[in-house]
């Protein structure tokens, strides 16, 4: 619930900034109202928040292991939003064939075949040279809908980044070879288009939807390969909403009234009053608001006792 206090005395509003989550995962375990219970989608994987980060290990030397995290709160359809997660990957695939990557993956209503991934990958390819590289694909049911890579030689640490554009329904991937702090300086790698049209590098229709929200969440991948603890890790999670600025509520007195009036385009919050300002119960006002000049309005009786006011959506 978000919430825009209008004083009737003091004519003043708070401010919610746009909102950012972290987790830096300094506290050695999986947090239940950031993170989900991990996903195994293939194999025996396993994701352990140790050493300050999320550690992906995996016993086995055969097969493919593919596990998620999700984040609790989903993510909306119609707010911009970017999600960065810092990785690192010092894994030795033992030979062509063997990779891990780890990163992040975005997933689309109600089938985890429908993806857009980010990740550090390592490689051996078939000259047996090590390839370490920032890969990204769109995944559909129907299998690939377009993919990006970027080979960076020696590359063992990056910050990768997913970012909704709600208007053009695109997601653009990025990443930085920054290694630490806040990272500044973000190359692009690709966009997908997750309404069927506008991603340079894929485009497909998702059927997403406000009832129907992505799902973004930790992604780690190996195969044919063990991976030991500490050397495929990701850490220092940051997804920022970009939530329109609250209205700001506006009283004047007219006469024996008072209007109290908000934007016109803050559409979907209720008007509230109560007594006192700390405690006591809010209640309803039930009067319709009528748009004038760009406001809405609501022309209220003065009371003997003071009033206090707020917006609730
Ligand atoms: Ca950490
Ligand atoms: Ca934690």
């Amino acid at each position: 619930m978000r919430i825009a206090f209008g004083f009737l005395c003091l004519g003043m509003a708070l401010v919610v900034p746009a909102r950012a989550q972290t987790d830096d995962f300094n506290d050695n375990q999986r947090d239940p109202a950031m993170w989900g219970v991990d996903q195994r989608l293939d194999g025996n994987g396993v994701f352990t928040e140790s050493n300050q980060r999320v550690e992906f290990t995996v016993t086995s030397s055969v097969d493919a292991h593919s596990t998620f995290r999700p984040w609790v709160g989903g993510l909306p359809v119609d707010l911009p939003w970017q999600a960065t997660l810092r990785v690192q990957n010092n894994t030795v695939p033992p030979k062509h064939g063997a990779n891990a990557s780890i990163g992040l993956a975005l997933l689309g209503p109600g089938t985890e075949l429908n993806a857009i991934t980010v990740e550090l990958v390592a490689d051996p390819f078939i000259d047996g040279v090590m390839y370490r590289y920032i890969y990204s694909v769109m995944e559909t049911e129907s299998g690939s809908a377009g993919e990006a890579s970027s080979e960076h030689e020696g590359m063992v640490a990056a910050y990768v980044r997913l970012a909704y554009d709600p208007a053009a329904k695109v997601v653009s991937v990025s990443y930085s070879r920054e290694t630490s702090g806040n990272p500044s300086s973000f190359q692009p790698l690709a966009t997908y288009g997750i309404a069927g049209s506008g991603g340079a590098d894929g485009s497909r229709d998702w059927g997403v939807s406000a009832v129907k929200p992505f799902t973004l969440g930790i992604y780690a991948y190996s195969e044919d390969m063990q991976i030991a603890a500490g050397t495929l890790w990701a850490d220092d999670f940051v997804l920022e909403v970009d939530e329109p600025e609250p209205p700001t509520l506006s009283i004047r007195r007219e006469n024996q009234n008072v209007k109290i009036s908000w934007e016109a385009s803050a559409v979907g919050y209720a008007l509230e009053t109560r007594s006192t300002v700390a405690s006591g119960r809010w209640l309803h006002v039930s009067a319709t608001p009528a748009v004038s000049n760009g406001a809405q309005e609501v022309l209220l009786p003065i009371q003997p006792q003071a009033q206090y006011f707020r917006l609730v959506k």
